[in-house]
């Protein structure tokens, strides 16, 4: 007996935390609608993929009335229930790109076994296409029971395009392996497997994720981490080689053309953090156990996979040398350098899990000095802050940190004493301005700050970015917010504009555009925080420069603002939008100059 496989969408499973599906809580069947900008409009016939769990069945793509994207590719992942080892055979084949092609390069469909057992280059495999065709005796066979299914689709497509599929478990003596998978297009998510306690043995697990469905073109970030699985050494006789024969996690890129390759392969224990950069936007993670039920065999692991970060920064060069003219290129068409998770100058972006600063450590910094980093652990809930070293004049110079969230300031921590060991705060948030400032008299030796995101997850933010501006006299700075189309739901982003010198003036702002979302009471559901830089008005301690500009509940219309705006004015401009999960709209456009 047989079961047809269309498309079959696997339920999210317990043991799978997705981001995406967190924030529309109970709503299982639309888990996966919060995906980023063009996915909203998918509906289930665009999707091509799907996970099936059967020992036996038949796959036909496309499914009546599907309709398959021309050169995009299907992935499907086929887990035997309860017994190994399949035997496939074609029964309708026309794949094929038009022009004689017998290594299948512009069309085909792939079969590959996924198992730990044997190293990534002896993987067994079959690719066939019109000019390479499915043996005449009918039958082949893959071992193992775990299959990944790869449809490449012609760019030229004839009406009868497409092929089926039959599979069955051959195997004699069934096997008592549980098999768990899963698919998804959300293009950022969390998995964490299992969510508490240690995970089951005799278990396959895999999860497809599938972001081409929502953007052909992205790059991935993938962070794997808290990885916790028992190692084959554990139980005697392996060579080191064989460490991953029992309990492994590997991670399978699809590329673009539809062929697997395997990226990562772990097992054992590490708190490191591997983070796999510019991935194809379609991978699988599996995870294997084996049957040795040695108790405290491990707690998992934890895999963050988002679009690559593009463009987190456009700090202008360090102060320089006083003679000659500065000619400044315009800000706005300046690339922006990739994430970092270190500076040693005035300001900046950091981004990652962990990251240093270290300013004027060698010598002394100034007088009237400001320097403000945004500072983002992404999808972290909390960061620590370690201050290695600081010089300073006891409280009127200091280091203010403010965490960030959607009403404004989260928390906050002033660092205003001279430190010879190290000394710490953890504070709630997963953005943080830090602002190092001084009076007008008396210095000291530099700062050494280094954070860490502490172990808990933000699952209320979905997207960011964040850029910091510094401004020198007679810049004119101009930003349109995002670059161009809609901004995002569960969005918390910040741009920070910083004046290069605060003896030599302020910066400005004019908020010449503000279109964010209004919700049906009239206030804003979608919502930009002002914030200023400046001197406090109380006398010293000299411990908190940020005011509040705008009113707490933000604003987000332009009767909202006023055209010009005389008191938009300070050492420095911080902006926050912060974005509730539904309803996008254009954003804003600042300009910035300096007074
Ligand atoms: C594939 O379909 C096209 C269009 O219907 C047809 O001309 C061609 O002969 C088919 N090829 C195979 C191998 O069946
Ligand atoms: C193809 O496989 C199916 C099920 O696995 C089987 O019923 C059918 O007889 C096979 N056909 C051929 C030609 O081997
Ligand atoms: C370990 O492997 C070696 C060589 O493969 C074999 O001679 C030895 O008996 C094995 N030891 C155990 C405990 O299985
Ligand atoms: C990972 O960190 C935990 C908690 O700090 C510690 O108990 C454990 O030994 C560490 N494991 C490794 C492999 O470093
Ligand atoms: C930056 O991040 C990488 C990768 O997580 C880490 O190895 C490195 O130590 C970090 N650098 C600093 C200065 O913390
Ligand atoms: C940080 O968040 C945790 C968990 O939500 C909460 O228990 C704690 O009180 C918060 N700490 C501060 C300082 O707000
Ligand atoms: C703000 O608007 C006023 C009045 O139109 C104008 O004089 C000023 O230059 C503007 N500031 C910026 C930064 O564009
Ligand atoms: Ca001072
Ligand atoms: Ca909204």
């Amino acid at each position: 007996m047989s079961r047809s496989f269309g498309l079959k969408w696997a339920d999210l499973h317990i043991y799978l935390v997705f981001i995406a599906a967190l924030a529309v809580s109970a709503s299982g069947q639309k888990a996966f609608s919060l995906d980023s900008l063009p996915a909203e409009n998918l509906d289930q016939e665009t999707r091509c993929g799907a996970t099936i769990e059967a020992d036996a069945g038949t796959l036909t793509v496309p499914s009546v009335g599907q309709n398959i994207e021309p050169g995009s590719i299907c992935i499907y992942t086929i887990h035997l229930q309860t017994r190994s080892n399949f035997r496939f055979n074609i029964s309708s084949l026309n794949v094929t790109g038009g022009e004689r092609d017998e290594d299948c390069s512009d069309a085909a469909v792939r079969i590959y076994a996924l198992t730990n057992l044997v190293p990534a280059e002896s993987v067994e495999s079959y690719t066939f296409c019109d000019d390479n065709p499915p043996p005449t005796t009918g039958s082949f066979f893959l071992s193992g029971n775990l299959a990944t299914v790869i449809y490449h689709a012609s760019a030229n497509p004839s009406e009868e395009s497409g092929f089926t599929l039959n599979f069955e478990a051959v195997a004699f003596q069934p096997i008592p392996t549980t098999h768990e998978s899963s698919y998804t297009s959300a293009t950022t998510g969390l998995i964490r497997y299992p969510v508490e306690g240690e995970y089951e043995t005799n278990r396959v697990n895999t999860w497809l994720i599938k972001t081409s469905d929502a953007d052909a073109n992205l790059q991935l970030d993938v962070l794997l981490e808290r990885i916790d699985m028992e190692e084959c050494e554990a139980n005697g006789n392996f060579t080191v080689n064989d460490v991953c024969l029992c309990d492994a996690l590997i991670v399978y890129e699809i590329s673009s053309t539809g062929i697997l390759e395997e990226r990562e392969r772990l097992c054992g224990r590490s708190n490191d953090t591997l983070r796999i950069e510019y991935l194809g936007p379609n991978f699988i993670i599996a995870f294997f156990t084996d049957h040795i039920d040695v108790p405290g065999q491990g707690t998992g692991f934890q895999v963050i996979y988002k679009p690559h970060e593009v463009a987190t920064t456009t700090t202008t060069s360090q102060p320089s040398s006083t003679s000659g003219s500065s000619t400044a290129a315009p800000t706005t068409t300046t690339p922006r350098p990739p994430a970092t998770n270190y500076s040693s100058e005035c300001g900046g972006v950091l981004t990652g899990t962990q990251g240093l600063i270290e300013y004027k450590l060698d010598g002394s910094y100034s007088n009237y000095e400001r320097c403000l980093w945004t500072i983002r652990t992404p999808y972290r809930s909390g960061i620590r802050f370690q201050l290695n070293s600081a010089g300073f004049e006891p409280e009127f110079d200091n280091l203010q940190i403010y965490t960030i969230n959607s009403a404004g300031i989260q928390g906050s921590h002033v660092f205003d004493q001279p430190v010879t060991s190290p000394v710490s705060v953890v504070l709630n948030g997963t953005v943080a301005l830090v602002l190092f400032q001084s009076d007008f008299s008396n210095y000291g030796r530099g700062i050494s700050l280094e954070f860490s995101a502490e172990e808990g997850f933000e699952s209320g933010i979905l997207y960011y970015e964040d850029r910091n501006t510094v401004v020198d006299v007679g810049d004119t700075v101009v930003t349109r917010f995002p670059d161009s189309g809609l901004y995002r739901n569960l969005e918390l982003s910040t741009l920070v504009y910083m004046h290069k010198n605060i003896r030599a003036g302020r910066v400005r702002m004019n908020i010449t555009s503000l279109d964010l979302q209004v919700g049906t009471d009239g206030s804003c559901a979608d919502k930009l925080h002002v914030f200023h830089v400046n001197d406090p008005t109380a006398s010293p301690p000299n411990n908190n420069h940020l005011s509040r500009y705008t009113p707490v509940e933000g604003i987000c219309q332009m009767s909202d603002v006023v055209i010009p705006d005389p008191t938009n004015v300070g050492q420095g401009i911080i902006l926050i939008l912060a974005t509730d999960e539904q309803s996008r709209a254009n954003g804003i456009e600042v300009a910035v100059d300096t007074i």
